[in-house]
């Protein structure tokens, strides 16, 4: 069976990328299956460039077809804070969202949207980037256990849960991710003739 290779060392995203593969007839591999994987500076200036650093980087590494996500979370009240950044916000998942809901205390304005950007890249050659968003809120406190990230104070529009309660299922029908991912697929399938010796 053909493998493709996501790009993160983040197992939460490789096991939403997991589901969202299921029924089609390719192995996913991430860079927790390459443990000697020297890592990739994200030096880029948006979502869409770290992306394709990581794609690139880990298309050649590995020597099969790769694809990356980069994605995080923009605050309206915090000029679009801590985007590209999120992972750098703070150290662990309940420093980063205790910084946020300081950074929100007072602030009345609590919308929000997650972004995902993921690239391919086949042949050392990023072909193509896609970008997804879902909208929402951040709640007061953190609400659930499911998820990862800013998911337990992330409140996406038309819900009254967070993505830290809200079943896998229904995260992986609305997210970012997932919005960038059928982009992502539409793309390969309708370009399959191009990639059929690579997927
Ligand atoms: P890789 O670079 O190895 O993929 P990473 O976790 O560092 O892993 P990013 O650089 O893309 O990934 O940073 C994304 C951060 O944004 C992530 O660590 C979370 O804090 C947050 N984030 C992204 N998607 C999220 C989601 O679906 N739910 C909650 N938080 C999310």
């Amino acid at each position: 069976m053909a493998y493709i290779v996501v790009a993160t060392g983040n197992a939460h995203k490789v096991d939403e990328y997991r589901k969202l593969l299921d029924g089609q007839n390719v192995e996913l591999k991430s860079l927790l299956d390459y443990p000697a994987w020297p890592g990739v500076e994200e030096n880029g200036k948006s979502f869409r460039e770290n992306a394709s650093i990581k794609a690139l980087a880990a298309c050649k590494y590995c020597d099969v077809p790769a694809f990356a996500d980069d994605s995080g979370l923009e605050v309206e009240a915090l000029d679009g804070r801590p985007g590209i950044f999120s992972s750098r916000y703070a150290d662990t998942d309940a420093e980063r969202i205790a910084r946020l809901l300081g950074e929100l205390q007072g602030r009345e304005n609590r919308r929000a949207r997650f972004v995902c950007a993921i690239a391919i890249a086949v042949n050392g050659e990023v072909i193509e980037t896609f970008e997804g968003e879902v909208k929402g809120v951040i709640v007061d406190a953190p609400r659930g256990k499911d998820g990862f990230g800013y998911d337990p104070v992330f409140m996406p529009d038309g819900y009254d849960q967070t993505f830290g309660e809200l079943p896998q299922e229904v995260k992986n029908k609305i997210s970012h991710r997932a919005e960038a991912f059928r982009k992502a697929m539409e793309f390969v399938e309708n370009e399959m003739a191009v990639l059929d010796d690579d997927f």
